[in-house]
């Protein structure tokens, strides 16, 4: 029997690590450099055990024109929404992201991801102007990166797992649907697999329903 396709968008802002995730999950591998994606990729990848195969679309996050982007959305039935744990900003955009989407699509399942989860990992102090400090000592070849791709120094002020937990229970509410977040790493690989997984469970239920 032929599985059934499920078409999901990856969204959020720009080098937040969309690519990488898809990398990951698809070919398990992972590349440092940044090539901005231009457009869409689609990749597909078949789930075992769930019998189900994902048509990933990889957009572009650099901001373009919002209509651009949209074009895209129509006929997706999940959507895989990533923040950068080192850079706010990407946090704070989530809420967009979410309602440029569901003003096209509707309300369908969705995942939420904190990536890079592996340059915080060692980092324990809860108070963020830390976190520059620690990037420094911890990631300086990274930091050297970071200048030369955005053209600002990131915020580093990161997003604890509180923010995170309070700003989804709010959201769950908001658009009445449950879904769950993680944070993954696209370099180490960790959570990466569960994380699509979990959409995958989720667009099984929703069609059972
Ligand atoms: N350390 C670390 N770097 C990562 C991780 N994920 C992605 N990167 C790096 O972050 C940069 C951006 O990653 P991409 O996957 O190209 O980001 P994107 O979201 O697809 O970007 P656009 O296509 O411009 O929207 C690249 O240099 C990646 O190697 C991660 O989990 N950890
Ligand atoms: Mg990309």
């Amino acid at each position: 029997m032929a599985l059934r396709s499920y078409k999901i968008l990856l969204l959020g802002d720009g080098a937040v690590g969309k690519t990488s995730l898809v990398r990951r999950f698809v070919e398990q591998k992972f590349d440092d450099r940044y090539i901005e994606t231009i457009g869409v990729n689609v990749k597909k990848k078949e789930i075992p055990n769930l019998d189900i195969k994902m048509l990933l679309w990889d957009i572009y996050g650099q901001k373009m024109s919002k209509d651009l982007h949209a074009s895209h959305y129509s006929g997706a039935d999940g959507v895989i929404i990533t923040y950068d744990l080192t850079r706010y900003k990407t946090f704070l955009n989530l809420d967009n992201w979410i309602s440029d989407v569901f003003s096209i699509t509707g309300n369908i399942p969705f995942v939420v991801i904190g990536n890079k989860f592996d340059l915080i990992e060692g980092y324990e102090s809860s108070r963020y102007s830390d976190i520059e400090s620690y990037l420094k000592k911890e990631h300086a070849e990274m930091i050297a990166f970071y200048e030369d791709v955005y053209d600002e120094m990131p915020d580093f002020s990161r997003v604890s797992p509180e923010d995170l937990w309070v700003w989804a229970e709010d959201k769950k509410r908001d658009v009445d649907i449950d879904f769950p977040y993680y944070f993954t790493s696209a370099k180490t690989g960790e959570n990466v697999e569960e994380a699509f997984r979990s959409l995958g469970k989720l667009l099984k239920e929703s069609d059972r329903k």
